[in-house]
């Protein structure tokens, strides 16, 4: 390893020891403390210097990421997998844009994040100075709340609003942009215990007569189904959800966010629907006649946009803590505002069996009858085999993460999630380069867990500087990258829609990801058969630091089921027969 910095300095002064002043960034590193902040994940530049000096005492670990967005995702990956705000800081101008895409892929998956800019000199803002970027007006549509701190004496409220605004109601990404003499000016210390923000009231309690009107639908209904989405893991109602169903019997479908919100193994799973869903969730969604949307948008990958498709039979009731969803996308019967936890507790006293046995019957005959499924072979490595490979060595005890593409779709197929929490993955904005460093927070929030980050060769390519990290930390994620030398489902949907006109989607001169992971002083292994890949990947996770495993998949492999962009839920494509 190279020689690393002598750090000599003196140490300014400890944070530990009462004064009468301090400066905006120390002050705002007491209030991360006082929020039981762990680990901030960052990158310096000029107008968070003061903020890196405070942070030179070590009272808050940071971890140096290669890139803003690889912080900002490693911060994501935190929050995802404890449910606690994750933080991270940039420098002005630069810095805070590259933090958009993780800002707006948390605000689509809503995820608490605090987001940390420091600005230019107040008095150069708006003078287009060096470094100066606009980023609460850039971030305006895709933060929950924003901030520009004007006066030093405003920093610890706004960091206690900033954390609550976060983490309550429907979490989101809240910044907080902070000019150089702020953080470098001088006043008191004092962190409020509350917060008091007029017209910030979320409600969490469902109203008990939509709770009632429930139960009568319930009653009523012999088809009832539940589409639970990530409201289910975000609010921690993964109990309530398993008693709900079993009581009320009713099947469950889980969206992508909600996968590990309810069993994969569940006798009432019928697996994930929409665009790469099962034959049974699909079906079950056309033919229910009592829908019951749990912390789940209708998003169009689930709907594809064909509401004259979409469980026209059926009464639908819509559970979300943010009322702004109800009836967005789908017209809702039942409209029940208030976290999942709670209206799913409110639900389960007094709550009635639905009439559907023979509809559970019939719905659990598609699933086993018509599972996702693809040919095996052993002349070439099938990337579905090797997500079940890696379920079956880890007992399925393990967080995985995803990039965006097919890779993503086959570990939501292919690999059963037991817990929530325990899949962490891109879903609404659908960022390639997420994966892999969000593995690297989850890893942080869970040192003792098996963290796999499975990501595609074009995903990876977006973010692998971030080797850097868990090499330098030691952190022993696992990255299955499965290399298919291709963007593989923009190839899939040229196979599909343009006739195989393969326009600008060839990786075949990646470079070698063993010799790269290696070059970064991280173990790796190349796999083309099975075996090399039992073996790699059986070597991989006993490594005890970080390992990357380059699984070489057939480049031509699609994933089906899948229902064309534009086609109704009832014009699935099955692809291949075998399994
Ligand atoms: C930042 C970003 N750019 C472009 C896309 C569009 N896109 C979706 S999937 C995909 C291909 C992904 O290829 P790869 O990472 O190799 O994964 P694979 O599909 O082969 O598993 C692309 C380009 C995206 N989702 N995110």
């Amino acid at each position: 390893m190279a020689q690393r910095l002598a750090m000599s300095a003196e140490r300014s002064e400890d944070l530990t020891q009462p004064q009468q002043e301090y400066s905006g960034s120390e002050i705002l590193l007491r209030c991360l403390i006082e929020e039981g902040v762990e680990v901030i994940f960052g990158y310096p530049g000029g107008a968070v210097l003061p903020i890196y000096d405070s942070l030179y005492h070590g009272a808050v670990k940071h971890l140096l990421a290669r890139h803003e967005q690889g912080a900002i995702h490693a911060a994501e990956g935190y929050a995802r997998a404890t449910g606690k705000p994750g933080v991270v800081i940039a420098t002005s101008g630069p810095g805070a844009t590259n933090l958009v895409t993780g800002i707006a892929n948390a605000q689509m998956d809503s995820i608490p994040l605090v987001c940390i800019t420091g600005n230019v000199n107040q008095d150069l803002i708006g003078t287009d100075a060096f470094q100066e970027a606009d980023i609460t007006g850039i971030t305006m549509p895709i933060t929950k709340h924003s901030y520009l701190v004007t006066d030093v004496r405003e920093l610890p409220r706004v960091v206690k609003e900033a954390f609550h605004i976060a983490s309550t109601g429907r979490p989101g990404p809240v910044l907080v942009d902070i000019p150089k003499d702020v953080s470098n000016g001088k006043t008191g210390y004092h962190y409020p215990e509350q917060v008091h923000i007029r017209g910030y009231q979320p409600k969490t309690d469902p109203h008990p007569l939509q709770i009632t009107r429930l139960h009568q639908a319930l009653a009523e209904a012999k088809k009832p189904l539940i589409l639970a989405g990530g409201g289910v893991v975000t609010s921690g109602g993964e109990h309530e959800l398993i008693a709900f169903a079993e009581t009320a019997r009713v099947p469950v479908t889980t969206t992508l966010m909600g996968l590990g919100g309810f069993p994969g193994q569940h006798p009432l799973w019928l697996g994930m629907p929409g665009m790469h869903g099962t034959y049974a969730a699909n079906h079950a969604l056309l033919e229910c006649d009592l829908l019951i949307g749990i912390g789940a948008r209708f998003d169009d990958r689930v709907t594809m946009g064909r509401l004259d498709k979409f469980a026209t039979g059926a009464k639908i009731v819509h559970i979300d803590i943010d009322p702004a969803e109800i009836g967005k996308n789908v017209d809702t019967y039942i409209p029940i505002v208030g976290d999942v936890k709670k209206s799913l507790s409110a639900a389960l006293e007094g709550l009635p069996r639905s009439r559907s046995e023979a509809w559970v019957k019939r719905v659990q005959g598609w699933y086993r009858e018509k599972p996702n499924r693809y040919r095996d072979s052993d002349q070439v490595l099938k990337p579905q085999w090797v997500i079940r490979h890696l379920h079956e060595s880890t007992g399925g005890d393990a967080i995985v993460t995803t990039d965006v593409g097919q890779h993503q779709m086959w570990v939501a197929q292919y690999f059963p999630f037991a817990k929530p929490r325990s899949f962490i993955t891109s879903g609404g904005l659908g960022t390639m380069g997420f994966g892999f460093p969000a593995a690297i927070g989850a890893q942080l929030a869970h040192p003792e867990a098996t963290v796999i980050s499975v990501t595609g060769d074009g995903g990876f390519q977006m973010t692998s500087q971030e080797l850097a990290v868990i090499a330098l930390g030691n952190i022993p994620v696992k990255v299955a990258v499965l290399n298919n030398r291709c963007l593989g489902m923009v190839r899939q949907w040229q196979e599909v829609f343009y006739k195989k006109r393969y326009s600008e989607v060839d990786l075949a001169d990646s470079p070698d990801f063993v010799k790269l992971a290696e070059a970064y002083h991280v173990k790796a292994w190349r796999a083309e058969s099975k075996e090399e890949a039992a073996r790699a990947w059986k070597e991989a996770l006993s490594a005890p630091g970080p390992a990357v495993v380059d699984f070489r998949i057939h480049p031509e492999e699609n994933v089906y089921p899948m229902v064309a962009p534009g086609k109704g839920l009832d014009e699935m494509i099955m692809g291949e027969e075998e399994s």
